[in-house]
C-alpha cells in the first residue's frame, strides 16, 4: 500500500468516527483509538422534575440525565445544580454513586467518579418550594465542571423550568337546551343533581397534581377551587336521558363548552376541550344538555 493510500484511508476513519459520536454509540471502531486520541464528552441530555406544578412547602426531584458521549474516560464528574429564588435545598438523596452536598443557598454541588466513554448516569435532586410566587415559573439548572480536556464543553449545561401551582376557580352551569340551538335562552332550565351525577376536573398529564369534582347546585351551576399550572378537560356525567348539544356556537357567554362525548350508557360522559389552569384566573365552562333521541 502506498503512504499516500494509507492517508486517505485513515482521513476516512475520522468523518466515521464522528458520525458514531453523532449518533451517540456506545461502541466505537477498533480503530478510532489507533486513530487518534481519546477525549470525554460529558453531556447534560436533559432535565426533568417528577412534578410539574409543585406548590409551596412541597418537595420534589430534579432528574439530570447525564451521558458522556466522549470516547475516553472521564475522571470524576463534578455537576452543580442551581437553586433559585423561590426554592430551598433539602437533604439531598445519595444513591446511584453520586455525593451531593449543599453549597450554600443557592446551589447543589454533586460529584461522581467517572463515566467511561458512552456511560449514562442519572442524578435526582430534591427541592423544596418556599417563597414562589404562584404561577411564576422558576429555572434549575445544572452544570457539569469537566476534570479532563474535552472535545465540546457548549453541551454541559442543561436546565427545566418549573410552574409553581398556585388556585383558580373554575365553574359552569350545565342547562337543558330544549331547541337544541346550542345557546342559552330564558326559558331554558338548569339541570340540578337529578340529571347530572358530577362534574369532575381530568388532568391529561401525568406528572401534575390536581383536578377535583362537584356536585352542581339545583339550579344546575357547580364551581371547583382548583390547583393550577396545568390542563384540564372539565367532564360532565349525566342520566342516559340527556345528549350533549352543540359545542362552542354563537356567543361564547351563553353557548355550551362541551365539545367532546366519550360515553351514552349507562350514563352520559361529556368533555370540554383540554384548557391550561393559571393561578388567580377563572375559567367558565357550560354544559347544554339535550333530550337524547
Ligand atoms: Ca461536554
Ligand atoms: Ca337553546
Ligand atoms: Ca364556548
Amino acid at each position: 500500500m502506498r503512504p499516500n493510500s494509507l492517508s486517505r484511508s485513515l482521513r476516512r476513519v475520522v468523518p466515521t468516527t464522528l458520525a458514531a459520536l453523532a449518533l451517540g454509540a456506545a461502541t466505537l471502531p477498533a480503530d478510532a483509538v489507533a486513530a487518534g486520541r481519546t477525549q470525554p464528552d460529558l453531556v447534560v441530555d436533559l432535565v426533568t422534575t417528577d412534578v410539574l406544578n409543585p406548590a409551596e412547602g412541597e418537595t420534589f426531584n430534579a432528574q439530570v440525565d447525564l451521558r458522556n458521549y466522549g470516547n475516553g474516560d472521564s475522571g470524576p464528574v463534578k455537576v452543580t445544580v442551581s437553586v433559585p429564588a423561590g426554592l430551598r435545598t433539602t437533604t439531598p438523596y445519595t444513591g446511584t454513586g453520586w455525593t451531593c452536598t449543599v453549597a450554600g443557598a443557592t446551589s447543589y454541588s454533586c460529584a461522581y467518579p467517572a463515566l467511561s466513554a458512552g456511560q449514562r448516569s442519572q442524578l435526582n435532586v430534591p427541592f423544596e418550594v418556599a417563597g414562589a410566587t404562584p404561577g411564576t415559573t422558576v429555572p434549575i439548572t445544572a452544570t457539569i465542571a469537566p476534570d479532563k480536556r474535552e472535545s465540546n464543553t457548549g453541551n454541559n449545561t442543561g436546565s427545566v423550568t418549573v410552574a409553581i401551582a398556585g388556585t383558580c376557580v373554575i365553574r359552569g352551569v350545565v342547562w337543558h337546551d330544549l331547541d337544541g340551538d346550542g345557546q342559552r335562552e330564558d326559558g331554558e332550565p338548569g339541570i340540578g343533581p337529578d340529571g347530572v351525577l358530577q362534574v369532575t376536573l381530568w388532568r391529561p398529564q401525568g406528572q401534575t397534581i390536581g383536578g377535583g369534582s362537584a356536585t352542581v347546585n339545583p339550579d344546575g351551576t357547580w364551581s371547583i377551587t382548583a390547583r393550577t399550572e396545568l390542563l384540564y378537560q372539565v367532564r360532565v356525567e349525566a342520566t342516559s336521558q340527556y345528549d350533549k348539544t352543540a359545542g362552542n356556537v354563537g356567543d361564547d357567554a351563553t353557548d355550551s363548552d362541551l365539545v367532546t362525548a366519550y360515553q351514552w350508557d349507562p350514563t352520559l360522559l361529556a368533555a370540554s376541550a383540554e384548557f391550561s389552569a393559571h393561578a388567580g384566573e377563572e375559567y367558565v365552562v357550560d354544559a347544554g344538555l339535550i333530550t337524547r333521541s
